[in-house]
């Protein structure tokens, strides 16, 4: 810590605001260098961290967090605010096991007012804050901080239309650096690009630079600037329709600019929004270079500014979704693809470079990607939805009352489903099984492998209604590949037979199982059925009633939540056809996974191979 004098000496918000103005770029630098090298070997959000550098100490340095409420949208540009908020020590433990959150959570420190992980959920929730604030009779301040990329989702214009109709105070600030994961896409993001090119904001430029130039010291610029602040703002746009005050656009990365600034918008009444123009990724040039791989990546090398890759891995099964649909798309020119601002994440990008014009980013939309892939479908094209399972949860009702209701043919591929890893209790996948099997007219899927994979996406374009198939984060099993078939709707594969009980395996929990019944056949003589389901819904309920054993033990295991999963509908078959002996239900348990590595999280959820081994032997006795 020898060599970061400043920022060692932070152990709250009270330190920033005992530095001099002039120590405040020292400070940045520091901070901006200590997250490039703690990052270095474990990986994490660095981009969008390394862009708001100067935000966070501006906003500790004029608020009085935790009094005032400070919000990050999504939270994972909130390293800089963990590292002033007593966090510091811990930045090596970020989305470790038993480490810091990898987003803001609540439970982790005062100052993280709101927990996130998911996009578009600030205004709101700052809006509830300064409600009920002002119902309290306090005078806090209340701040969210959005990206433009969050900016394209519904929930965050559904906050900014109720909050900009009302009259209590609000500071918005709009981190504008026109990336969201990828690009940014979308005519909010088109209408940005006009504010910040457009006249307004060079009169503005040139202004501040004209009373920045006549005043020596920053202290002073502030002053001054202060009364010209209240000249910026900018009647006419969307904002000021919407009933904010739009202060900006600023530059995000000089304190001259934003401090002066966001104390004059300290002192403004009502919603305010104040835009303010960041780069991503700011200050490592590989990230500057390229934000989309440095906005979230693993272990990298800080002197060449690579990514670490393991070598000879199996490809993952995004990878293997992706070739395949850009495949089945080479034959069939009714398929589209739809993602919401995951290009990368969802394998989407490489479908798209095959195939351009059939691929479809519509910003943190997921709603929207849902009902507008009905759209699509109701003209007679296939499309296919790749959302990460935690982030489909946001378009439920879009499932239900757009695709399913309706009967329509639209794809969802789901992936991260399951335990996810260093993303944590937000990103979990936890739950799309339970949610999914209960809704009519869907057939739900969960492959095995890879190769079993690429089956579901045949079968899943083939069928005239619609689907979801799910699979884990991560590379395959590197199964050899054949070329893809259709399977038959609601067939399970029964990998294993024999008389001392069954087990049934979905989707990722079918490899741990197989090699657990084959080891207890080799070393005790046991011998289990093993099914692998493959289809959640509709059930194979006539393999499983054939090979369930009256007395003889019955394991499901699933990598879901076990509350309303195929756990329990297995039960229910089982008893209601008279089936009696000892059960095991293994599935996610009723909390939530904290973060760690995948393996780590299955084992603290009892769902690993040593907890499936452990568990039927008891069964078994
Ligand atoms: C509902 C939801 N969908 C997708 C994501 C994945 N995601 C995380 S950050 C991000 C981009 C956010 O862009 P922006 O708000 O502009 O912030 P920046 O990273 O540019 O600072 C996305 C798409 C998410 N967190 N939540």
């Amino acid at each position: 810590m020898r060599e970061y004098p400043l920022l060692s000496g932070i152990r709250g918000p009270d330190d920033v605001k005992r530095l001099k103005p002039e120590q405040l770029p020292r400070l940045a630098a520091e901070m901006r260098d200590y997250l490039i090298k703690t990052l270095a070997p474990i990986g994490g959000h660095l981009g969008a961290g390394l862009g708001v550098i100067e935000l966070t100490i501006a906003l500790h340095r004029l608020f009085g967090s935790p009094r005032d409420r400070i919000i990050w949208d999504v939270g994972h540009q909130a390293y800089p605010h963990k590292m002033l908020t007593g966090r510091l020590k811990r930045m090596p433990t970020i989305r470790q096991h038993n480490g810091l959150s990898p987003f803001t959570r609540r439970a982790e420190s005062e100052h993280d007012p709101f927990g996130a992980g998911h996009a578009c959920t600030s205004i709101s929730a700052a809006f509830g804050m300064a409600t009920g604030r002002d119902i309290n009779r306090e005078d806090k301040h209340v701040i969210a901080i959005i990206g433009d990329g969050a900016l394209t989702g519904g929930m965050a214009f559904e906050g900014l239309n109720n909050a900009g109709g009302s009259k209590h105070r609000l500071l918005v600030i709009l981190n504008d650096n026109e990336m969201s994961i990828a690009p940014n896409v979308g005519s909010m993001s088109a209408y940005l690009a006009r504010l910040i090119s457009g006249k307004a904001y060079a009169n503005v430029r040139d202004a501040t630079r004209k009373v920045l130039e006549k005043v020596p010291t920053a202290l002073e610029a502030a002053k001054r600037l202060e009364e010209h602040v209240k000249g910026m703002v900018m009647p006419g746009t969307l904002f000021e329709e919407m009933g904010f005050r739009y202060v900006g656009p600023i530059d995000g990365h000089n304190f001259n600019h934003l401090l002066p600034t966001l104390e004059n918008c300290k002192h403004l009444d009502g919603p305010v929004l104040l835009h303010i123009v960041t780069k991503k990724g700011l200050g490592f040039a590989p990230a500057e270079e390229d934000p989309e791989t440095w906005h979230g990546l693993g272990p990298y090398n800080m002197e060449t500014g690579e990514p670490i890759k393991t070598k000879g891995q199996p490809p993952t099964y995004t990878q293997v979704f992706a070739d395949t649909l850009a495949d089945l798309a080479d034959h069939d020119d009714r398929i589209v693809a739809i993602t919401a601002a995951m290009p990368g994440g969802t394998g989407l990008s490489r479908f798209a470079r095959r195939h351009p014009d059939r691929c479809f980013d519509v910003g943190i939309a997921e709603q929207h990607a849902v009902a507008f892939a009905g759209g699509l479908a109701v003209e007679g094209l296939k499309p296919v939805v790749a959302i990460y399972s935690t982030f489909i949860q946001r378009a439920y009702d879009q499932i239900i009352h757009d695709i399913c209701i309706q009967g329509l043919p639209v794809v969802f591929c789901m992936d991260r489903a399951g335990v996810v890893g260093a993303d944590g209790a937000t990103h979990s996948g936890s739950f799309d099984m339970v949610f999914l099997r209960c809704i009519p007219n869907i057939t739900v899927m969960a492959p095995m492998d890879e190769a079993e994979l690429a089956d579901m996406l045949v079968t899943a374009i083939r069928l005239n209604g619609p689907s979801a198939i799910r699979y884990p984060r991560g590379c395959g099993s590197g199964t050899e590949m054949w070329t893809p078939k259709a399977l038959d709707i609601g067939t399970a594969n029964v990998l294993k037979e024999g008389e001392d009980g069954l087990v049934v395996a979905v989707g990722s929990r079918v490899q741990d199982a197989l090699e657990v019944v084959e080891s207890l056949h080799q070393k005790d003589g046991k011998a289990l059925t093993l099914i692998n389901l493959r289809f959640i819904k509709p059930l194979d309920t006539a393999c499983i009633l054939a090979h369930l054993k009256k007395g003889k033990p019955l394991m499901v295991v699933e990598e879901g939540a076990a509350e309303g999963g195929i756990g329990e509908s297995i039960a229910t078959l089982a008893l209601t056809h008279g089936w009696y002996g000892p059960f095991a239900n293994m599935g996610m348990p009723d909390t939530f996974p904290v973060h760690g590595t995948q393996a780590e999280v299955l084992h603290d959820l009892s769902l690993d191979k040593e907890a499936i081994m452990t568990r039927l032997l008891d069964l078994m006795e």
